[in-house]
Order: C-alpha cells, then structure tokens, then sequence
C-alpha cells in the first residue's frame, strides 16, 4: 500500500474515533435531558463508530503497517435545542462519507484493488448513515419539535 492512502486511512481511524467521541457526547447531551431513547440510540451509533476504526487498524495490521493513534479532539459544538444535536449528525455524516469517497478515490488511482474492494463495505455504510441521520431529524420535525406525546414517542422507538 502507497504512503498517501496509509496516511489517509491512519487520519479515517481519527475521524472515526472522533466520531465515536461526538456521538458519545450527543449521548450524554439527551442522557441530561431525560430522554433515554435518544440517549441509547447515540450510544449504540458511538460504538459502531469504534468499530468502523477498529476495522480499519485492523486492515493496516494485516498489511504490516504499525497504527498511528493521534489525538482526539473533543466536539466543539454548544448544543442547545433538542433538534441541534441532530442536525450534527447529519452535517457530520455528510463530512464523513466525503473523506470516505477520497479515501476510496485515492485507492482506486494507486490501482490497489484491495484497498477498493475493503473500502467499499465504508461507502455503503456511510450511504446508510447519512440515511439513518437524516431519516431521524424529518421525524423529529414531523413528531418530536413539539414536545409531549410525539416526542415521547419517538424517544421510545429510538430505545428499541
Ligand atoms: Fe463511521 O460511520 Fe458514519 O461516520
């Protein structure tokens, strides 16, 4: 594998513990305002979050390349409403699937075809989140942002 995309994947492993980080802190921002079903839904979105980086070391270890584990940085974000966190989501997402989309650009001109075919498992994924966190804002908007029984509702679904 070429220097460019192992430095580009050692950065996804960040991004994606980065991620895991953000969600955690969305977790403990709905956890605060009584409503566990937000709570365990950002909870379980962090742990996958993990995993996706877990998978990728995984990758680089089976290709002799030692992992780089770099700083963390915390979300900047101040939320206030209970709608902010989810337009993160959304917004980051987005992010994501584009450093996916180069990731797999890069691949592709070094002509490392396993490399494609690996990232690929990344791109549909992503196509799923970005379905996931959007998908959750439209019924926020529809049910939630009103508060009361919509919202309770919505908080139980996201419990399951
Ligand atoms: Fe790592 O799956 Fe979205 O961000």
């Amino acid at each position: 594998m070429k220097e460019n995309l192992t430095n580009l994947i050692q950065s996804q492993i960040n991004w994606e513990l980065y991620s895991a980080y953000s969600y955690y802190a969305v977790a403990e921002f709905y956890r605060a305002k009584g409503l566990s079903g937000f709570h365990a839904f950002f909870e379980k979105q962090a742990r996958e979050e993990i995993e996706h980086a877990e998978k990728l070391s995984e990758y680089l270890q089976d290709h002799d390349i030692a992992v780089k584990l770099s700083d963390i940085k915390a979300l900047k974000e101040e939320f206030v409403s209970l709608r902010d966190p989810l337009l993160f989501f959304v917004k980051h997402e987005k992010e994501v699937t584009a450093l996916i989309h180069a990731l797999y650009r890069e691949a592709r001109s070094e002509d490392d075809l396993e490399t494609m075919e690996f990232l690929s498992w990344y791109v549909s994924e992503q196509g799923e989140e970005e379905k996931s966190a959007t998908d959750l804002l439209q019924k926020y908007d529809l049910f939630g942002a009103n508060g009361g029984l919509g919202l309770y509702e919505l908080d139980k679904e996201l419990a399951k």
